[in-house]
């Protein structure tokens, strides 16, 4: 169901939207309501009864059973409304339809990685098939994240030792924000994705695309199309500029500082270790804030990623998509 958005969120872009916007929506009007009559009332009746100047002046309206009854009822019909209402659509967001697609996500310090029933694996990007229940089966590997994507309406924590999951549905193809809501660490905020939601079609062809990646193409396409789909490109520029993390451009072979004094040769060797191991040896300048891609990169990838860093020692003007 899509909806135009509340004053607080982006178009609803899910079959759960429509229904947790309706509600919210009530909620919030009802309370405004409620608190405007209060506080206009209050005034009112400060400035009507303040203290006169005539003395044992007294009223002689000390209760009003009617009002007293109006002003219990109503409140109580509102709130088992929401009551009712609210877990009616608690439960939807709770109940995941037989049919649905599982994919894996994982969180950890500082991204997304999310593992398709096809072996399929991507990091920071969830494509799913527009009009198709997906379910997201969720895990951390340290700290708790949360994720959320505004569109559909759908926020969940993601903690360690313990899986947890929520479902949607995608109404409409398109992109959407993805983020992380638990801001309790440095990181929490840089964890940006997207859900990028495609035909059924669209979305086959790319399964299959993904899943057998290195054919009819070079290591260093490959490894082009890998420091976008495993997020490096987040962190890591090709052309020289500055990031979180140092530029590959022109990297290979060169001599590299390390935070601890010592200096490295930029190798095939160094490159794998920095990738699967990159605390081991910290660039000089850079914090350590890069994630361990171990158990996510499979051998022939970070061969592809280590093929492309080398071909940006001439040029880079292939790469600028
Ligand atoms: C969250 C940010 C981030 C992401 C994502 C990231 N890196 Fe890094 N990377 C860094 C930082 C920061 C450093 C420098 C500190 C260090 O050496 O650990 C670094 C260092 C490196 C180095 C050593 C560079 C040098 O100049 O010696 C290589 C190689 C590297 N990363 C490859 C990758 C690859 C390949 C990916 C994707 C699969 C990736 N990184 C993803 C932040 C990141
Ligand atoms: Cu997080």
């Amino acid at each position: 169901m899509d909806t135009t958005g509340t004053i607080f969120l982006p178009p609803g872009q899910s079959t759960i939207s429509g229904e947790v916007d309706a509600l919210f929506n009530f909620i919030l009007f009802a309370s405004i309501l409620l608190f405007l009559l209060v506080v206009i009332l209050s005034g009112y009746f400060v400035f009507r009864y303040r203290r006169r100047t005539v003395p044992g002046t007294t009223y002689g309206k000390d209760h009003n059973v009617k009002l007293e009854i109006a002003w219990t009822v109503i409140p109580t019909i509102l709130i088992i409304i929401v009551f009712i209402w609210g877990f009616r659509t608690f439960l939807k967001m709770r109940v995941v339809p037989k049919d649905a697609i599982e994919i894996k996500v994982t969180g950890q310090k500082w991204f997304w990685s999310f593992d398709y029933p096809e072996g399929v694996n991507t990091v920071n990007e969830l494509v799913v098939p527009v009009d198709k229940p997906v379910k997201l089966l969720m895990s951390s590997k340290d700290v708790i994240h949360s994720f959320f994507v505004p569109n559909f309406r759908i926020k969940m924590d993601v903690l360690p030792n313990r899986y947890s999951i929520t479902w949607f549905e995608a109404t409409s193809a398109g992109e959407y924000n993805l983020f992380c809501t638990e801001f309790c660490g440095t990181g929490h905020s840089e964890m940006i994705g997207r859900v990028k939601v495609v035909s059924e079609k669209e979305y086959g062809e790319w399964l299959e695309a993904t899943a057998i990646p290195a054919e009819g193409i070079s290591p260093v396409e490959y490894g082009a199309r890998l420091y976008q789909s495993k997020a490096c490109i987040t962190c890591h520029s090709v052309d020289g500029s500055l990031n979180t993390g140092p530029t590959f451009y022109k990297k290979f072979g060169e001599q590299e500082m390390m935070a601890d004094g010592s200096s490295v040769k930029v190798d095939e060797n160094y490159l794998r270790e920095s990738i699967l191991n990159p605390n081991a040896r910290v660039v000089a300048g850079y914090a350590p804030v890069m994630p361990t891609y171990q158990g996510i990169l499979k051998d022939r990838e970070i061969d592809a990623l280590i093929a492309f860093i080398k071909s940006l020692k001439e040029d880079t003007t292939a790469n600028d998509e």
